[in-house]
């Protein structure tokens, strides 16, 4: 009898995005379509989603569409097959929960926020999930965890530091369930603990992850996820990369750039194999299916850009699988009617022009200059709090207050 367990781990697919306008759907459905067929072909018993499957709190008609359908054909085609969607920093966790109980008649579970009761007790047994073989075998237990918010923890007031009080939380949290999964966990049932978090360690990229973190400060440890744990299945980072730390620990990346920093990643869902108390973990990579150009590699003149511009190949009509294009100018003074140059340098070549990023010369040596040149799309707000402190007290902020910015950073982020 085969007693292996078969999952994928994937996240970040931030349904809904654009790019500078451009609706991602027909990515998005590519994606969706090869991971339909992955399914399949490697007869996977649990697909899990670790949180921002949407990338709005809001998500648009179309973009429920979009998952729905793509349950309804993934559970149609791969009858048994059960999934574990939780809710990331991105999503509502009153609207990912709300199908919820409905659909986990059907074994799929949408997990939106860590539930209470009427007294406002965790009841954690709800986050604890059997995963099951498609014949309905359970070969192991997960622990189903959102992105964490205030009012998802137990707060400890006793403790006074803001980031160590939310982290004792968390940590509390994790080792709780742990302990729950101990008590039902049977020998050989393997241990996976999804979460939705910055953990120490990861590597963030530049622009889409909307940086609520700052140089690690609210960087979780890795040691707030349970040791019994066979595998810890992240979301948040949009760079697929393994955590150093004793457990296996993986964020498996978006499966498509969210953002022009994002272009040189290789997106990959991770093929978790469970056998014999053994865990196989392989990458697969996801197919890109628009491409993203960056002209000139390196910002250049206006007449050396557009004379590269009109060396493209002409693709002809724009459409919803055109490559994208960022342009990159290097001015010495704003430049009349750039945009309009630049477009009919495009005008034959079937790219969608994303953005024209300028660039000008830094002048004098100062606190400012890293952020010389750059537009407000390339700072994180805390680059943006250390320049105004910058300019006003003519000093940098003090840890303390970064620290504090961070903190406030977080709750507006949680708000949204
Ligand atoms: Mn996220």
């Amino acid at each position: 009898m085969d007693l292996s367990l078969k999952i994928l781990h994937t996240a970040d697919w931030h349904l809904g995005h654009q790019l500078h306008g451009y609706h991602r759907s027909f990515e998005h459905q590519q994606f969706l379509d090869w991971l339909l067929k992955q399914l399949e072909i490697q007869q996977i018993d649990v697909l899990c989603v670790s949180g921002d499957v949407f990338d709005s709190a809001t998500p648009s008609a179309q973009s429920w569409q979009q998952l729905y359908q793509f349950l309804a054909d993934a559970t149609r085609r791969c009858p048994g097959l059960q999934v574990i969607i939780t809710a990331g920093n991105h999503d509502s966790p009153s609207k990912i929960s709300a199908p919820s109980e409905l659909l986990s008649n059907f074994d799929l579970h949408l997990i939106g926020q860590v539930y209470k009761d009427e007294q406002g007790v965790q009841q954690l047994n709800r986050l604890l999930i059997p995963l099951k073989k498609r014949s309905g075998q359970v070969l192991g237990w997960a622990l189903a965890v959102p992105f964490l918010r205030s009012s998802d923890l137990v707060l400890d007031a006793q403790i006074s530091d803001g980031q160590l009080r939310w982290q004792k939380a968390i940590y509390e949290l994790y080792h709780q369930l742990g302990k729950l999964a101990d008590s039902v966990r049977q020998d050989g049932q393997m241990l996976l603990a999804m979460g939705h978090a910055h953990v120490r360690g990861g590597q963030v990229s530049e622009l889409s992850e909307r940086q609520i973190l700052l140089g690690g400060e609210h960087a979780l440890p890795a040691d707030v996820f349970p040791e019994n744990c066979d595998y810890v299945a992240l979301g948040h980072l949009h760079l697929g990369q393994q955590i150093n730390c004793p457990l296996a620990m993986h964020y498996s990346g978006s499966p498509l750039p969210l953002s022009f920093s994002e272009r040189r990643y290789h997106h990959h869902v991770q093929l978790l194999t469970w056998q014999n108390g053994q865990l196989g973990v392989q990458p697969l990579a996801v197919p890109r299916s628009c491409e993203m150009l960056q002209v000139p590699k390196e910002a250049k003149p206006l007449n050396e850009v557009l004379s590269e511009l009109h060396h493209l190949p002409a693709l002809g009509e724009i459409s919803e699988s055109s490559p994208y294009l960022e342009v990159q100018v290097f001015l010495d003074k704003p430049q009349a009617h750039l945009r309009e140059q630049v477009m009919q340098a495009l005008a034959d070549k079937g790219v969608r022009l994303t953005r024209i990023r300028t660039v000008y010369p830094q002048t004098e040596k100062s606190a400012e200059q890293p952020y010389m040149g750059k537009d407000l799309d390339d700072l994180s707000p805390q680059q943006v709090f250390e320049l105004c402190y910058q300019r006003s007290y003519q000093a940098a902020p003090s840890k303390e207050l970064i620290q504090a910015f961070a903190q406030v950073l977080r709750q507006v982020e949680e708000m949204q």
